[in-house]
């Protein structure tokens, strides 16, 4: 059975977070640890442990939390500057919390490569 994460307990409100979005189909809320000016992260409420099972999932579902992100970031402000989107996915990118998550990047000028 799929661990009981961070974010779990953010959507059930059991720990509270700095919520931007919220809708029936995605959660939106500040990175506690930011790395940019903006940085939010955003989650499917239907759960997914990491972008790798996007590759199964159905793809309205998928579509409807991509064009969420891209909401949510227009709604931030980031359109005109730009902005970074980032799912960190196993071991090696670093993924810490093995719940789907978005981060959107902005409000500085982003460096490539990332690290
Ligand atoms: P990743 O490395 O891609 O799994 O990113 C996980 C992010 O989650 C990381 O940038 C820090 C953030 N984070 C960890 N714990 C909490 C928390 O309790 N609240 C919030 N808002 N963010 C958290």
């Amino acid at each position: 059975m799929a661990e009981d994460t961070l974010f779990d307990k953010i959507l059930r409100k059991d720990i509270s977070a700095d919520i931007v979005h919220e809708d029936d189909d995605v959660l939106a809320f500040r990175d506690i640890n930011p790395q940019a000016p903006t940085h939010v992260l955003v989650i499917p409420k239907q759960k997914l442990e990491s972008f790798a099972d996007l590759a199964e999932a159905d793809p309205e579902a998928v579509g409807r939390y991509m064009g969420a992100v891209a909401r949510v970031a227009r709604q931030l402000g980031l359109e005109e500057r730009g902005y970074r989107i980032v799912f960190n996915t196993g071991p090696e990118a670093q993924q810490s919390v093995q719940y789907i998550h978005a981060h959107i990047l902005g409000g500085r000028q982003l460096t490539w490569p990332p690290g």
